[in-house]
């Protein structure tokens, strides 16, 4: 038997921090996992992170597996399960799926490998985010929330829970009535055992899918509105630096671009990350709102000369090729203003 268990959620809700804290749980109860993570550009931020929390990856890069990549998540699947022989495999599909378009791949891979069996749905919806994405993106949310058995509303560490939290709740019942909603952190780890319980421990049948679900949709990364742009390449400097610099250094590209984005459609409303190498160590930069700010995890070098950098954008009205454009002006700037030289290493492959 191997469980597949399809974590879903727009941009930034904390997929890939739920499905880590989730991934390495099971793995203290004894099961065998690995994930693979779903990236819309080229470049893969999530799938290297993942790596780097020592759990066992396949990254599914450059469009979306709900439907223009949908053939690749079914030989992924296969490949995951005949290379790591896992008892679960969590998949993070990006945050501009359909999860039931995802469902549909699902069972297209149960007739090529056999004993595979499914978790409820989970859609994460962002708690710190929720004003904004039921103002400006509830429609895309409704169809996320239709299609999924299960709603968690995340970063709970960071809502009022006297108020806010039963209200939001209520609110999501109301999004996709007799659903289930959990509220969960994967900071603190709050309602993480409870949803982990039902991502584990219940299944559903292939006869329910489509119930609900939304009708086949040919690409959702257009329909969706999202544009992108990646980084991937090497900052080199003469003189030895310190983590500092990296932490400012990365920052200041993010922040750039998001008051970019402002400039351009009046918010954010998306996800800036980055995955960063340097001297042995890894660390993850992300943004998803200018407030919160840009925040890190992992690991920065105390002393370093070189950074391998892989960063990346998905931004809701932002056209990708304008972004792509001001990113490389903004790498380039920062880079300058820090004594770095940039190896672009994306477009020489
Ligand atoms: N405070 C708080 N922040 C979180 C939590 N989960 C994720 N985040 C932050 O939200 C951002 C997006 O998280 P990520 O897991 O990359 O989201 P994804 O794009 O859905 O995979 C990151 O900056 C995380 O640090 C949480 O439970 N609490
Ligand atoms: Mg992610």
């Amino acid at each position: 038997m191997v469980l597949l268990a399809q974590i879903s959620g727009f941009l930034g809700s904390g997929k890939t921090s739920s499905i880590i804290k989730m991934a390495t749980e099971a793995q203290k109860k004894g099961l065998k996992t690995a994930v693979i993570v779903n990236e819309i550009g080229d470049v893969d931020v999530d799938g290297e992170f993942v790596k780097s929390s020592g759990l066992k990856a396949k990254r599914i890069l450059g469009g979306c597996i709900c439907c223009s990549l949908g053939a690749d998540l079914v030989s992924t699947i296969k490949i995951v399960v005949e290379e790591f022989n896992p008892d679960v495999i969590f998949v993070e599909p990006t945050g501009v799926a359909l999860p039931s378009q995802v469902k549909r791949f699902f069972v297209q891979a149960s007739y090529l490998v056999p004993g595979l069996e499914f978790s409820p749905t989970v859609a994460l919806v962002d708690g710190v985010r929720f004003r904004s994405l039921l103002a400006e993106f509830k429609d895309f949310l409704t169809k996320q929330a239709r299609d999924a058995e299960i709603l968690a509303l995340t970063k709970i560490d960071r809502i009022d829970k006297k108020f806010d939290l039963p209200l939001m709740i209520s609110a999501l019942r109301e999004m996709r009535p007799g659903t289930r909603v959990i509220g969960v952190s994967s900071v603190t780890g709050e309602g993480m055992p409870d949803l982990l319980a039902a991502v584990l421990g219940e299944r559903i049948e292939l006869e329910s899918l489509g119930n609900g679900a939304n009708p086949a949709q040919d690409d959702s990364v257009v329909a969706s509105g999202v544009g992108n742009a990646d980084f991937y390449g090497i900052l080199r400097s003469d003189k030895d630096l310190d983590g500092n610099a990296i932490r400012a250094l990365v920052s200041e590209v993010i922040e750039a671009m998001g008051k970019k984005c402002v400039e351009k459609t009046g918010r954010v409303l998306g996800h800036i990350k980055a995955f960063g190498e340097s001297d042995g160590n890894c660390f993850k930069a992300s943004m998803v709102d200018l407030v919160t700010g840009v925040e890190f995890s992992g690991n920065l070098p105390k002393s370093w000369k070189e950074l391998r950098l892989s960063l990346f954008m998905a931004l809701e009205g932002f056209g990708s090729e304008d972004m792509a454009s001001h990113l490389k002006e903004i790498i380039s700037e920062t880079s300058k203003k820090y004594g770095l030289s940039v190896e672009d290493l994306h477009n020489h492959h």
